[in-house]
This record gives C-alpha cells, sequence and structure tokens, in this order.
C-alpha cells in the first residue's frame, strides 16, 4: 500500500467494495499549504485554517504568538490533538503509529517546548504531529501532519523563518490507528540514495 500512495485518492474514488486493510487517504486540502512566510511584522499576528478532508468543516488551526519561537494548533469541531503532557503537542517520527490509546487534548496545543529537550515540532527541517478529528461520520479518525520549517538563524521565529504544512493523511476506518510514512516523493528519494550507495560499492 505505501507505495501507491500518491495514488491513494483516486483509487478511493474509484473503489466501491471495502479495501482489505486500512484506507488511508492523502488530504487533499492541506499540500503545501503556508503556515507563516518570513518577514511578518510584529503587528501581524495569524491564524490559518485547515480542512482536512475537504468537507468545508474546518478541523483545526495554526496561529502565532507574538515575539515567541511557538505556534499553536487550536482545535475545532472536536479535533483532539496527541500531546506529550505539559500541553504541547508530541512529535512523531516516521514509522511511528498513532492511534486512539495516546494522550489527547481538545485544548490549544503548543507545538513547541522547551521545556522537554527534543520535543518541540519547531524545529529545522520536517516534523510531525497526530490528531483525531471529526471526518463528518460521526466517529473520530485519525491523522498526521507534516510541517516544512526553514529557520535561518537562532531558534523559530515569524519574522525571519518559514512553516509550511506539505502533507496530511488520514485514516478512513472506524478505530484504526494510523502510521506515520514518507511522502512518495521522500520516499522515491531515499530509494535513489540506497541505488546510489549500492552502485558505490559496486565500483
Ligand atoms: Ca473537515
Ligand atoms: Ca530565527
Amino acid at each position: 500500500m505505501n507505495k501507491s500512495l500518491g495514488s491513494i485518492s483516486a483509487l478511493a474514488a474509484l473503489c466501491a467494495s471495502p479495501a482489505v486493510d486500512a484506507a488511508v487517504m492523502v488530504s487533499p486540502t492541506i499540500s503545501n499549504s503556508t503556515v507563516v512566510a518570513m518577514g511578518r511584522d510584529t503587528s501581524n499576528r495569524f491564524s490559518v485554517n485547515f480542512d482536512i478532508n475537504n468537507d468545508a468543516q474546518i478541523d483545526f488551526s495554526i496561529s502565532s504568538l507574538e515575539n515567541s519561537a511557538d505556534l499553536i494548533l487550536n482545535s475545532m469541531n472536536g479535533t483532539e490533538f496527541y500531546t506529550s503532557g505539559l500541553g504541547h503537542a508530541r512529535s512523531f517520527s516516521l514509522g511511528e503509529t498513532i492511534d486512539f490509546g495516546l494522550t489527547s487534548t481538545t485544548a490549544s496545543t503548543s507545538l513547541h517546548s522547551s521545556a522537554v529537550p527534543g520535543a518541540s515540532l519547531i524545529v529545522a527541517g520536517t516534523s510531525y504531529f497526530g490528531l483525531a478529528f471529526n471526518d463528518g461520520s460521526g466517529f473520530m479518525k485519525n491523522a498526521w501532519v507534516e510541517l516544512d520549517i526553514v529557520i535561518n538563524s537562532g531558534v523559530y521565529d515569524e519574522f525571519n523563518d518559514s512553516v509550511i504544512a506539505t502533507t496530511a493523511q488520514w485514516e478512513t476506518t472506524d478505530n484504526t490507528s494510523i502510521t506515520v510514512v514518507p511522502e512518495p516523493s521522500s520516499f522515491v528519494l531515499s530509494l535513489v540514495g540506497l541505488s546510489s550507495l549500492v552502485l558505490v560499492r559496486r565500483r
């Protein structure tokens, strides 16, 4: 299933019979959405809405805190964010599983923690957070969102750095976990890297 990620949306649209395994959908609306770009001024705080499944029901927003190395997740329509405690979102790694047994909250949740080393999602590179949202079925569905962050110097700040929500996926089957898996592009890149390694070794 993982290798055909790019065509999952098309497959799901065509699929009249239930899939054998979990039905993971790629969000049609969270695709390289800018959360914050470089160069905002001090009076320009912001909040960006996200609708994971494109049903016109906003599932969460991300907002800034003035002069802060942080961004805040805001729950909408009952969305629960998976947390590590202390009010900040849990950072997930590739291959980790998100399920309903983990600690979650509907309260506004920080993406940054200075109190717990390594717990911040606001770091240069790629970060993943998990959530469960109401997809309109009446049952909450597990999902993850990838953030790509450019930090030009020091820690994150909204004036000089940028955050993009590159992708999100959700599990459409009730009571089912979802695994954080790479995007098709990065998956292909890792394969290219592996084959290069093999070529080098053969010389
Ligand atoms: Ca929605
Ligand atoms: Ca900075």
